[in-house]
């Protein structure tokens, strides 16, 4: 019998993914599909190196490299769906849309946590044990009966505040998430905005928003850091 997770995680990690996982979606959108399959893929240890002082060139060209791998990774895994037999549709960069105050309906960080691939933090950012916030994500959702992970419904911040103390914005709270709690409650999107496009304006000459100050700051990043420095070259 063809074990359908397993084939679809070969094919998202063999498109480029580096997290990986089913959800639930029955408690989190107005979805149709009840399922969601989440992606992440890592910033490369010398961008987050640069975001500090930051957002430098690197940054601006690892942003739209990434997302094009994980479009490139989420219709993979909706066409394998689709060619076993199932409904998929894929959040692909084109595919989503914004509306009102900087909402989607079905953000990839929701997806995300009833994936188990992560909490979200003081910064509304998703971290995962791995790579901090220090990931871009994706994803799909789909009718498949693939088997899903536990969700992770609370913040594993604790009392750090370091997020907070480097944002440019002054844009977190300090308050911690739990599933329920809305982004707004938390955290404050248009003071992030106008301080990130402030940066990427003095620094890049860009109109866009890029900054990413709480994704270095974290100690989960700091760790994911050390652990690539102390890595043996492959
Ligand atoms: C709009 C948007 C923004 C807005 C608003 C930010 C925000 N947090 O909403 C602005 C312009 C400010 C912004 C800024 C940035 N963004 Co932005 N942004 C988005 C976008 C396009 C939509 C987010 C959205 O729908 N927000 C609506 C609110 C309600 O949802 P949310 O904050 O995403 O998350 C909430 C839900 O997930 C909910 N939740 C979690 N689990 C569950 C479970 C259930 C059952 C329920 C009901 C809810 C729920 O809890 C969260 C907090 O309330 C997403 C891409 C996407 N399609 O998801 C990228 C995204 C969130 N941005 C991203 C990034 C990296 C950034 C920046 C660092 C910019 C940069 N590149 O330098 C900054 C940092 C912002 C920050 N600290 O949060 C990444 C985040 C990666 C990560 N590790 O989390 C994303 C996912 C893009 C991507 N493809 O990777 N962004």
């Amino acid at each position: 019998m063809i074990d359908l997770n397993k084939e679809l995680r070969e094919i998202l990690f063999s498109e480029g993914a580096e997290l990986a996982g089913v959800g639930s979606l029955a408690a989190a959108a107005p979805e149709e599909l009840p399922l969601g399959v989440s992606v992440a893929v890592s910033l490369p240890a010398e961008v987050i190196a640069s975001l500090p002082n930051g957002p430098a060139g690197i940054y601006y060209d690892a942003y739209f490299e990434l997302n094009r791998r994980l479009d490139r990774i989420v219709a993979a895994g909706a066409d394998y769906l689709t060619r076993s037999g199932y409904r998929a549709r894929s959040q692909t960069t084109a595919a989503v849309r914004e509306f009102g105050n900087y909402r989607t309906a079905l953000p990839h960080k929701t997806v995300a946590t009833r994936a188990g691939i992560g909490w979200i933090g003081k910064c509304a950012l998703l971290v995962t044990e791995q790579f901090g916030p220090a990931v871009r994500l994706s994803s799909l959702t789909t009718d498949a009966p693939l088997s899903c992970a536990e969700p992770i419904d609370e913040s594993r911040c604790g009392s750090c505040t370091a997020c907070g103390r480097a944002c440019p914005g002054h844009a977190v709270s300090g308050r911690l998430w739990h599933v329920g709690m809305d982004r707004d409650e938390f955290f404050d999107p248009l003071a992030c905005r106008k301080a990130a496009r402030k940066l990427a304006a003095e620094k890049l000459h860009q109109e866009i928003t890029l900054c990413g100050r709480c994704i270095a700051a974290c100690p989960y990043t700091k760790r994911y850091l050390n652990r690539m420095r102390n890595e043996p070259a492959r």
